[in-house]
């Protein structure tokens, strides 16, 4: 029985200015605009390979070997979408297989913790749309396949670009125009390097879909960030990013954390992602940038208790140098992590 078959690989990206929030919990439509950077495949990223057979019983996905629950309305609206689109390419062409009618299998991995504020749900989806994309062999842009990912996960859609990524929050009740675009090439600013500290593998506490609705149920302070804070924070990152200008983008990256776990506070009932060793982090990154007397060094944190710090390469000394002496034997660091771009590497 012929099995059809294509692979591919899709990083993660750590937001710089936040997602959190929906406006409709079916398309995961968002709040506010987002903005992240995308991490090297080489340290962070999601490998999957979609296959689909006649001899297959039914659709299945498993993640780190393990099977996973794919009736949710989030993959099944992905799976529909994307056999939609193979059903054109059938449509026009008599002698393209009838893939669309095959069950699909699809096998994951991640190199790094699942569901522990690492964005594992933004590489995993986007990583599954592309390889069935890539398997359906469509015609689709990375801007439709964001649509659809978004589907997935909210975050999922960032991670079709490489580089510096926007999620506009888009207007339009259909989430047509809710989708990611490039802002910046990797090769535009490639000094750019990441820090990524595990202060837990653990799987959270408040999964992000249910925290961010709360969120928007409760707290007033998001209701700010979303109308005030991000418009003029998404305007000001992309300059910083154009014009490659680091203590601009480090000083609206910290703040941009902070003003999300803010949100989170004030959350009824409150949501504590950060633990005392993310406190930590932010204390040292204090100390570095004090110690430089200027911004060479910027947290943020995701969903969880784990630091990314972004930095310079010049200042991999004094910026990674130093949490290295703090944390030596430690495990669950990992510095000199570059931006790249979205490769379809197998
Ligand atoms: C982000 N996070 O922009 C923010 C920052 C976490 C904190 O996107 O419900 O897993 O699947 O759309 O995408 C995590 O949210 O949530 C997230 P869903 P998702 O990266």
């Amino acid at each position: 029985m012929e099995i059809h078959k294509a692979s591919t690989y899709a990083p993660v990206n750590i937001a710089v200015i936040k997602y959190w929030g929906k406006r409709d919990t079916k398309l995961n439509l968002p709040t506010n605009s987002s903005l992240s950077v995308t991490l090297s495949q080489d340290d962070l990223r999601t490998h999957t390979t979609a296959t689909c057979s006649s001899s297959y019983q039914h659709d299945s996905l498993t993640l780190n070997g393990s099977d996973q629950d794919i009736s949710g309305a989030r993959t099944q609206a992905c799976l529909r979408e994307l056999r939609a689109l193979r059903q054109e390419v059938e449509a026009q062409d008599s002698n393209a297989p009838k893939l669309s009618e095959l069950p699909l299998k699809i096998v994951s991995e991640n190199n790094f913790p699942t569901a522990a504020g690492l964005a594992s749900s933004a590489a995993g989806f986007a990583a599954l749309v592309r390889a069935i994309a890539n398997l359906y062999q469509l015609p689709a842009t990375p801007t439709v396949l964001s649509r659809i990912a978004r589907q997935g996960s909210g975050s999922a859609c960032r991670s079709l670009f490489g580089g510096y990524v926007g999620w506009q929050q888009g207007e339009l009740d259909d989430g047509s125009d809710s989708v990611a675009y490039e802002v910046a090439p990797a090769s535009h600013w490639p000094d750019m390097r990441a820090l990524v500290l595990v202060a837990s593998a653990e799987k959270k506490d408040v999964s992000s879909t249910a925290g961010m609705q709360q969120t928007v149920a409760s707290s007033a302070l998001f209701q700010y960030r979303a109308e005030h804070v991000v418009p003029k924070r998404m305007k000001a990152m992309e300059k910083a990013i154009h014009d490659r200008n680091f203590e601009a983008f480090a000083v609206l990256t910290t703040k941009d954390s902070n003003n999300f776990h803010a949100t989170c506070l004030d959350t009824d009932p409150p949501i504590f992602y950060m633990n005392d060793t993310s406190r930590a982090a932010v204390r040292m990154c204090e100390a570095i940038n004090k110690a430089a007397g200027r911004a060479i060094c910027a947290y943020t944190f995701d969903a969880g208790p784990n630091a990314v710090v972004y930095y310079l390469a010049d200042d991999e000394a004094r910026v990674a140098g130093t949490f290295k002496s703090v944390l030596g034997g430690v495990t669950g660091w990992k510095s000199d992590i570059k931006t790249s771009d979205a490769l379809e590497g197998m």
